[in-house]
């Protein structure tokens, strides 16, 4: 059996299932040991740490720094059947009984398809400089191919006016999950075609929009879609088939590199880059297994993303433990490295959590969790992820454009919402990052993960990620105690 059939720790395995929910998943037999779970652990904790301030008590960011915040279209946009938006997987999959909790769709959502002229003046009353979105291509691309719809495209030009009016920096995803379902019937990522129907998508977004969007990201965390979509099958398409899961990843990198020579060949100006989700990993124990384990995870959780894009080629070890006969082995054709391998401008890492690897290749948790199970709260590991990328991958421009944690908001009696814990979080996590600058890694921007409240995949919209609360019965915003205090980052630039 290789170490990869063994391995437990994914991101929203069933760790972070209720009976019922792991029951839902199929995971129910996911065990780990040295579990120290705290179901809101993060969210009690004081705010007042400051776990790297220089002499002068503050932490002052480089002149110009990013602060951002980060949302993605099915999660807040709703007007799932409005101006030719076509069907996603992820409006089938949400709609299927029993793949997320409580039958939560993105339907309606944060209501942010009409509302987003509120939520652009909430991020100018934040102080927002830069702010990451996604585009739905669906709404695009009804069927995933032909000509764009323009009622789409005229939306997304209407929020990137409304940003650029606001003095925000716009930096749009084109894929954040979202696959027209049509594409899906033809096979989805199993099927090469799909990343050439993603490079006609982009081109034409870049044609439509390129003139009002400075950096682009291509595909958001393939990884989870590999192993949360294709391996543990509770995010949609929800398939189980780990030897079509790299194939998959495969083939997510591939239409990352076309859609990076596609920007190219539009002749738009805007920068381009990955958006992939880092996990450190590091060995459990000191013993020999445990590092050569820990070596072959990180393959899979990182150098399998970095690799074929930074360096041309998959990692060996990787390749080896797959086999030969891999359906991914089969499907690189001669060539592909090269065009995975072209050029970005920059990379954008989202950090949430450390993984410990154990000798025998299973994991264990060193520290609390988050409401999300998945999520060990360690603000070190960002320092890590960032040090190690540029250490390995050379000085390419970095942009966070994931980082956050859940808590069980709710409103006191005065209305307000005090999330502590996540204030002390994100103070954590930006000295890391501050420590990181101060050790040369090129960090331009960090974007909060998330803007606001939204749906939040398989969770529905039980988590709440959110600096501004959303109250889905009446789709009122209010600013919680971290959007309050993010804003006095902003101002300050820095802690
Ligand atoms: C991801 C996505 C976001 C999530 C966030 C919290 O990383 O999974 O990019 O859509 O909502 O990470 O889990």
């Amino acid at each position: 059996m290789s170490l990869l059939t063994r391995r437990r720790l994914l991101r929203r395995a069933a760790l972070s299932a209720t009976a019922a929910g792991a029951a839902r998943t199929g995971l129910a037999g996911a065990t780990l040991a040295g579990t120290t779970a705290v179901s809101v652990a993060g969210c009690d904790s004081p705010p007042e740490r400051n776990t790297d301030a220089d002499p002068d008590g503050g932490l002052r960011f480089p002149d110009n720094f990013g602060w951002g915040a980060a949302t993605s279209a099915y999660q807040i946009e709703g007007a799932a059947k409005e101006d030719g938006r076509g069907e996603s997987v992820w409006d089938t999959f949400s709609h299927t009984p029993g793949r997320t909790r409580n039958g939560d769709t993105g339907d309606v959502a944060a209501d942010h398809y009409h509302r987003y002229a509120q939520d652009l003046d909430l991020m100018r009353e934040l102080g927002l400089r830069s702010y990451r979105f996604s585009i739905s291509w669906p709404r695009i691309q009804a069927d995933g191919s032909g000509r764009p719809n323009q009622r789409g495209l005229d939306f997304y030009r209407r929020l990137l006016d409304g940003l650029h009016e606001r003095g925000i920096a716009p930096m749009a995803t084109l894929f954040h999950w979202d696959l027209p379902q049509a594409l899906q019937d033809d096979g989805g990522w199993e099927n090469r075609d799909t990343a050439e129907r993603f490079a006609d998508y982009a081109d034409a977004v870049f044609r439509a929009l390129g003139d009002r969007v400075p950096a682009w990201l291509t595909i958001n965390e393939p990884k989870t879609v590999v192993q949360n979509g294709y391996i543990w099958g509770h995010h949609a398409p929800g398939h189980r088939d780990e030897a079509a899961a790299y194939l998959v990843a495969h083939h997510l990198q591939l239409a990352h590199g076309l859609a990076v020579q596609a920007l190219r060949a539009s002749g738009a100006s805007g920068r381009i880059g990955p958006a992939l989700n880092l996990h450190p990993c590091y060995p459990a124990d000191d013993s020999a297994e445990a590092a050569a384990a820990t070596r072959l995870y990180d393959g899979y959780e990182n150098r399998l993303y970095l690799d074929s894009i930074f360096k041309g080629a998959y990692p060996q070890d990787v390749l080896a433990d797959l086999g030969p006969d891999s359906r991914m082995a089969r499907g690189v054709r001669d060539g592909d490295l090269k065009i995975i391998s072209s050029p970005v401008d920059l990379l954008a890492v989202q950090y949430y959590t450390p993984i410990y690897v154990t000798g025998g290749g299973g994991t264990v948790r060193k520290w609390p969790t988050s409401e999300a199970e998945w999520q060990q709260i360690y603000p070190e590991g960002m320092y890590d992820i960032l040090t190690r990328v540029t250490r390995d991958y050379g000085r390419v421009p970095i942009t966070i454009t994931e980082n956050g944690l859940p808590c069980p908001d709710t409103p006191g009696p005065d209305g307000s919402i005090d999330d502590a814990g996540r204030v002390s979080f994100l103070r954590d996590h930006f000295a890391a990052a501050h420590r990181a600058v101060r050790d040369g890694v090129p960090l331009e921007s960090y974007h909060v993960w998330s803007l606001l409240d939204n749906f939040e995949w398989a969770e529905g919209y039980d988590q709440r990620w959110g600096l501004v609360y959303v109250d889905y019965a009446s789709q009122r915003r209010v600013l919680k105690r971290s959007a309050h205090w993010y804003r006095e980052v902003i101002r300050r630039n820095g802690l």
